[in-house]
């Protein structure tokens, strides 16, 4: 029989009290079910459609509160801006679902969580206007978390990634951009007539990597322009955002099941932003209770 790898306390931290290093949640508080906020104040908006609330932590960017919806128990989780937060929140949710905490090896039966990010982006064609709702089908990583993992090739979209570098005539010192699909059957069940279904760029910046341009030039001062134009079987790059690739690409090489929906706050061509949002994203808080 295989010797089970054992986690050493530098690798998995565990806290005097049991919890996970950042989150600060012992495994019996994680739900099977879990919504994912960049903002930590999101949290509270997604907790207050709950009947109950078992537990709530806070620390740092990551605010968590468990409770039931509907009778459904829910983890809602904030993870902060970008992906290195994504890598951070993946990793110590997949410990607390996978990992026997008293002997630090891997569990003999593995739990498979179903996680959905509920967040903001920008828009970037005439069908995404400011209030839209974005699911994002594929996510290019701009980030390049998932190059650091093994197994990474097996899981993207090798041949979308190599016309996508061909349309850019990228250039490799940005990075080596990944390209991963979401969790398809959650997809289906969350994305309905009301989301539009996107191809989402992941963004490890809010302004020079989504083009964004205040005083400093960007590298290629014609990358949206591109970005926007590009088109592969049929699909279209729909929004920026900065966590939906780590989120797909990690869960995927995990075991779980991951999606990210977004509402457009700014659109990108009609150069408008909208900054009075926080009101309306909780009608895409209610869908995805409803249908998580
Ligand atoms: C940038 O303003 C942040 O907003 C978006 C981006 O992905 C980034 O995290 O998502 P959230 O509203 O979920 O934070
Ligand atoms: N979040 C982003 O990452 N980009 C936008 O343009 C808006 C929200």
């Amino acid at each position: 029989m295989k010797e089970k790898k054992y986690f050493a306390p530098s690798e998995l931290i565990i806290n005097e009290d049991g919890s996970v290093f950042h989150l600060h949640l012992k495994p019996e508080q994680l739900a099977d079910k879990v919504i994912l906020v960049g903002d930590p104040g999101r949290v509270a908006l997604v907790a207050s459609h709950f009947e109950t609330k078992e537990y709530e932590v806070q620390s740092r960017e990551f605010h968590t509160i468990t409770g039931t919806y509907k009778g459904k128990r829910i983890t809602v989780q904030s993870t902060g801006i970008g992906c290195d937060n994504i890598d951070i929140v993946l990793n110590e949710l997949d410990a607390l679902a996978n990992i026997d905490f008293t002997t630090r090896t891997e569990k003999e039966t593995h739990r498979t969580l179903s996680l959905v990010r509920i967040g903001t982006c920008g828009g970037l064609q005439p069908n995404t206007p400011a209030g839209t709702y974005i699911a994002s089908v594929k996510s290019i990583g701009f980030d390049g978390l998932l190059n650091f993992y093994a197994g990474r090739n097996e899981v993207c979209d090798l041949q979308f990634e190599e016309a996508f570098k061909q349309h850019m005539h990228w250039n490799p010192l940005l990075c080596s951009p990944y390209v991963i699909d979401g969790d398809k059957e959650l997809i289906d069940r969350i994305a309905q007539d009301d989301m539009v279904r996107g191809v989402t760029i992941a963004c490890g910046g809010f302004f020079g990597p989504q083009g964004r341009e205040l005083r400093v030039p960007l590298a290629d001062p014609k990358q949206n322009e591109k970005v926007e134009c590009f088109e592969y079987e049929g699909l279209r790059i729909t929004n920026f955002e900065m966590e939906s690739s780590a989120l797909a690409g990690l869960s995927t090489l995990m075991g779980h099941k991951a999606m990210t929906c977004c509402m457009v706050i700014a659109n990108r061509l009609a150069k408008e932003a909208n900054t009075g949002y926080k009101n309306t994203i909780d009608k895409l808080i209610e869908k995805v209770l409803e249908r998580i």
